[in-house]
């Protein structure tokens, strides 16, 4: 609304909606109708829909018992607010992505919003405005564009409809009954990675490590080549993955950020990928081969435009925190406003922000009686007793004990900050969701490790992909049923086809856990 109302486009869009020309918002599209949002409560809204925008509760819990993480993110459910025979031109009963945390507060008695609400989905224990639709007008919280062959079909249902339908005007409709086992959280989330780097030939490729290390264990030592990485994200994107992460892993150090080559890579991949698209690596300010330097925001504006939805940010990460913690040590304001983190999220809002934290397991010496009251207090919440571990591997661990410290530059190069420090620390510089790999388990196929997942998603209160170990569809079910965590990565199953991503979905509906049903693409 700010940069509308700056270029004096705040004023020609209220007259374009109200002369009755169709118009259909998405995600802040859709908000921009309100009056006034929290989000920034000194700008104007359009001022079309007669009411205000809050922030999601945060204090509530969703049915499966886990704290209600914000942002709102994933595959959530609608249902029709209206029963009225034009309201059904454009909602079908389907799945769509949702990534918020303002939203449009529903409340039964409020007369003046009813007649535009279109549906509402459920969070928690919130109902919030989930589209609305009243004449010319449209526009849904959830991104179409995202929401595979379901969105699909509505941009093609809106686009295809005849000018009359799009500003029809509500007939008699009467308010659609409450349904029974609304869901009160998106479904799980099962996130396909792509680490990519060029190969000693120069080629960008997929590639796998064994606990980071990606070259062949034989011959020549080449880098793993494990297919091309658009294609790899179209086929992921067509066996139902929810979402697709491509991590550059090695930065490619002599292009001008024009030239990134990741940045081809995402602007492909978006033209047919319709599911959220991460990228990670060398989100940072950098210097061109020009001596033009480049912020962290320019360089994630770039790939933002280029079609990714999130950045991923990892080394740059450890540090920001390490220095908000040490400016915090000698009494200082912690947050400098300078950090990527910061920066990005101020612009793009929290949700485009992702941290992907390294973390290796350091073991405890435990032979000496008074271990545990030597073991640093600055640690002490990342501590782990294998006595009470939960992990696949806890049988082993017995009288153990380990915490987690956190890695830079790809798990070459341990620092002090532990997991839990860095996954608080990044919540606080407005970071939106937690990419949690383990630089232990990557590869294995050992199963994640549980009780560094269980550690995070108990520390914050965003959302948390558990990433590393996967070996079988039973790991998904353990990762979400023992952690709680919105979403669950892999990467070596997929990519040497060991395990199909249809055959975790199968089993995590055998097991009664919510995922996305998808059908095949339009496109
Ligand atoms: O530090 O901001 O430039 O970001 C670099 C990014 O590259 C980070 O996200 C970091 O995790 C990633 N990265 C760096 N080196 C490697 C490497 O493998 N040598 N890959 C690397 C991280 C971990 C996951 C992997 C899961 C699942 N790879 O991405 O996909 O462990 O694997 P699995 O299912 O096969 O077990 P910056």
């Amino acid at each position: 609304m700010k940069s509308l109302q700056k270029s004096g486009l705040r004023q020609p869009l209220i007259d374009y909606i109200r002369s009755g020309k169709p118009y259909f918002g998405i995600c802040i599209g859709m908000q921009a109708l309100f009056e006034t949002s929290a989000e920034s409560p000194d700008d104007k809204g359009l001022g079309i829909i007669p009411a205000s925008i809050g922030h999601f509760e945060r204090t509530d819990q969703i049915a499966s018992g886990g704290r209600k993480s914000v942002p709102h993110m994933g595959w959530g459910s609608i249902r029709k607010a209206w029963q009225a025979k034009e309201q059904e031109l454009m909602l079908h009963d389907e799945q769509y992505y949702f990534v918020h945390s303002y939203r449009v507060s529903y409340n039964d008695k409020d007369e003046a919003l009813a007649p535009f609400i279109h549906t509402l989905t459920r969070y928690g224990s919130e109902q919030f405005v989930s589209s609305v639709r009243r004449g010319n007008i449209f526009g849904t919280q959830f991104h179409p564009e995202k929401s595979g062959s379901a969105g699909l079909d509505l941009l093609k249902r809106w686009l295809e409809a005849t000018p009359e339908a799009l500003v029809a005007k509500p007939s008699e409709q009467t308010w659609a009954p409450e349904p029974y086992n609304m869901p009160t959280a998106p479904t799980r989330r099962i996130v396909a990675c792509l680490d990519v780097r060029s190969n000693d030939q120069g080629d960008l490729v997929v590639t796998k490590g064994d606990q980071y290390d990606v070259r062949e264990a034989e011959g020549a030592k080449d880098v793993r080549n494990l297919g091309k990485p658009v294609e790899l994200s179209q086929r992921y994107y067509h066996e139902g993955a929810d979402e697709v992460a491509f991590l550059n892993i090695t930065s490619f150090r002599n292009s001008a950020l024009q030239d990134q080559p990741m940045l081809e890579v995402v602007r492909s991949a978006a033209e047919t990928v319709f599911v959220p698209l991460t990228i990670g690596g060398g989100i940072k300010d950098t210097v061109d081969p020009d001596g033009t330097k480049r912020s962290a925001l320019e360089v994630a504006s770039a790939y933002f435009r280029a079609g990714a939805d999130k950045v991923s940010i990892g080394s740059e990460a450890v540090i920001a925190v390490e220095e908000m913690l040490q400016r915090e040590a000698k009494g200082e304001t912690p947050l400098s406003g300078q950090t990527g983190i910061e920066t990005i999220a101020e612009g793009y809002g929290s949700q485009a922000v992702v941290v992907s934290i390294d973390p290796k397991r350091v073991y405890v010496d435990t032979s000496k009686p008074d271990w545990e009251a030597s073991f640093p207090s600055s640690h002490r919440a990342c501590l782990i007793k294998g006595d009470e571990a939960i992990s696949a591997t806890a049988k082993n661990e017995q009288g153990k004990a380990w915490w987690y410290q956190c890695t830079i530059r790809g798990g070459r190069e341990v620092r002090d900050v532990d997991v839990v420090q860095l996954a608080q620390g990044v919540e606080r510089l407005g970071a939106g969701e937690i990419l949690l790999n383990s630089v232990d388990r990557d590869g294995t196929g050992l199963g994640f490790d549980l009780d560094l997942v269980r550690l995070v998603k108990q520390a914050v209160s965003i959302p948390v992909i558990a990433s590393s170990g996967a070996g079988k569809p039973s790991d998904f079910t353990e990762v979400f049923e023992k952690t709680n965590v919105e979403a669950a990565l892999a990467a070596g199953i997929f990519h040497r086809k060991e395990v199909p991503l249809e055959a975790v979905k199968e089993q995590l509906r055998n097991d009664r856990l919510s995922v996305r049903t998808t059908k095949l693409s339009i496109v």
